[in-house]
């Protein structure tokens, strides 16, 4: 998948909720309109959308920046009309309707493969209306790579496309997916017996001839996502206690390390085990250890957040996988269902008992090493935490990020777009770096100045926007450099302020570099590292 297409949705997506804000209000603050154009000039031609950037940038001009008068709205929406169907445009043309809203629940995902864009919109909102989460991909290359995102429970290919025929996509996904079970239909206006043939000899689970009845390809749609639950629900659940079995720890962990790669955002891979369990069999016989473990399981699973996995691993231990959190986070999480299992009652004839467990805790931050090295680490806290009486937590201690020096970054900027940007070039950049980062992303100027966050003794490179609500950047440059500390900030000024004065003045207030909006990111990389150099 290109790499900024998830940026361009979200941003395009961001002027749409701005305007479907304004579509309600009669006038329009000129502050406002002069921000919103501000911010699509500064991040539009970052992510390959220079027209609309440059669009943006001659209205800015029109409009000047500190006239204090309010617009009627209906005016201001005519002058930013040609702007606004730039981006719609770009929004077909990219992927068609793939403004895909944000997912509910646990409503089935059908991802629908097929490049002609009139056939996705149209089966797409169909789809939408019996519920299902469903995700329109034009372009077969993009599908195939975006498959880890959207992990479908059903895939709709078209057979016939331009840059890859259906058949090559659903080889593809079949090679993917060979442990696991998603339904592939193939849909084709070729209806000949050899085309069909071939579909279900390839693995397809489903052949359905172009033009169809939209309802009747909802039921055969519907029939296959039943038969998916049905088989996760045989192959991957643990009969006695209804949490994940061991053989869904791999597919969860594949599914984090590709999230990863996305979000950089560390993950959690905690192992619990029933203290003194063999006890409880012992005293009170094999049902009443059967009855708590299922409740130990249910317990877990209902205490922890949804998106966190409950794996039955074994015998009396289970592992949990916690998406984006940090270690200190999951110890948290861990203490409060440590101290609220030790309160819970068993029941045993006339006896009531109570039963404890223990935790070891391995934050996963290098997703490169396989499964088995993070349990092993979490294994070994667990039999810490063993080892120290039982009934508390324990994180693994990692060698490797301590010996490293550490660096904080600090991206400074009101436009999420950009926070998102610079954030990703950041944490690849640290990748491959031998040091060890903690970055943190603020709106303002003001979030930042008053979080004490950036306190303490590590260096600290602060990326920061010139022109922002509340405090802006130079506010903040002046009161970084008023500081006792001043010299362990480095400081990189955004800006996208062409004024050379504004330049000179940012210099002059003590930043060590500026760039201006729309800035390349191979740029911003080299002024970062540089800045690195001179840090200690
Ligand atoms: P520790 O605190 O050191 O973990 O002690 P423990 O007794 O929990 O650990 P040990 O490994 O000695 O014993 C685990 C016991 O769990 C032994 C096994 O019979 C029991 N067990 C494993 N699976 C099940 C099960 O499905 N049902 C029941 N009732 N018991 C089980
Ligand atoms: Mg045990």
């Amino acid at each position: 998948m290109d790499r900024y297409d998830k940026y361009r949705q979200h941003f395009l997506k961001n002027i749409r909720k701005r305007l479907e804000e304004w579509e309600t209000v009669e006038e329009i603050a000129h502050q406002d309109v002069y921000r919103l154009l501000h911010s699509i000039a500064g991040t539009a031609a970052m992510i390959g959308m220079d027209d609309i950037g440059n669009y943006a940038r001659k209205l800015m001009e029109q409009w000047g920046e500190d006239e204090q008068k309010n617009g009627g709205a209906k005016e201001v929406k005519e002058q930013l009309t040609p702007l606004f169907q730039l981006c719609y445009e770009h929004q077909i043309g990219d992927v068609a309707s793939n403004e895909q809203g944000a997912k509910k629940g646990d409503e089935p995902t059908v991802l629908l493969i097929d490049d002609d864009p009139s056939f996705l919109m149209y089966v797409k909102e169909h789809l939408e209306q019996s519920g299902w989460y469903v995700v329109a991909i034009a372009d077969p290359i993009k599908a195939v790579a975006s498959f880890y995102d959207v992990r479908p429970d059903c895939v709709v290919i078209d057979i016939h496309m331009q840059t890859k025929t259906g058949f090559e996509v659903l080889t593809f996904l079949k090679e993917k997916l060979r442990q696991q079970f998603v339904p592939m239909i193939m849909v084709s206006i070729d209806d000949r017996k050899e085309t069909r043939m071939k579909s279900y000899e390839m693995g397809a689970d489903d052949f359905i001839p172009k033009p169809f009845a939209i309802d009747e390809f909802i039921v055969r749609i519907r029939r296959q996502l039943e038969r998916k639950k049905l088989i996760d629900e045989l192959l991957l659940l643990d009969e006695l206690t209804h949490v994940y079995n061991r053989k869904y720890l791999k597919q969860a962990y594949e599914q984090l390390k590709s999230d990863w790669h996305r979000t950089h955002e560390p993950f959690c891979l905690a192992v619990l085990d029933l203290d003194h369990f063999k006890r409880v069999n012992d005293q009170y016989g094999h049902l009443i250890g059967d009855v708590v473990l299922k409740q130990f399981a249910q317990f877990v699973k209902t205490n922890v957040r949804a998106r966190d996995i409950v794996i039955r691993f074994g015998g009396e231990e289970f592992v949990v996988l916690l998406p984006a959190t940090e270690a200190s986070e999951a110890f948290l999480v861990f203490e409060r269902l440590r101290e609220q299992f030790e309160r819970i009652p068993f029941q045993s004839g006339e006896t009531t008992f109570s039963c404890t467990f223990s935790t070891g805790i391995a934050e996963v931050n290098d997703p490169s090493k396989p499964i088995g090295y993070w349990i092993e680490l979490a294994d070994s806290a667990l039999y810490k935490a063993k080892n120290t009486g039982r009934n508390c937590v324990v994180l693994a201690k990692q060698q490797e990020t301590s010996l490293r020096r550490t660096v904080k970054v600090a991206i400074v900027d009101d436009d999420a777009i950009v926070r998102a940007i610079v954030t990703d070039v950041v944490q690849k950049m640290f990748a491959k770096e031998r040091v060890a980062l903690e970055l943190r992303t603020f709106k303002d100027g003001e979030e930042f100045i008053s979080s004490d966050w950036h306190e303490g003794k590590e260096p600290c490179l602060v990326i920061l926007d010139g022109v922002m609500p509340k405090m802006d950047g130079l506010e903040v440059l002046q009161q970084l450099r008023n500081k006792k500390d001043a010299s362990r900030y480095k400081i990189i000024m955004l800006t996208a302020r062409k004024s050379e004065n504004d330049i000179a003045r940012a210099l002059e207030l003590g930043a060590d570099d500026y760039m201006t909006k729309p800035f390349k990111l191979l740029e911003l990389e080299a002024k970062i590292r540089h800045m690195l150099k001179r840090m200690n």
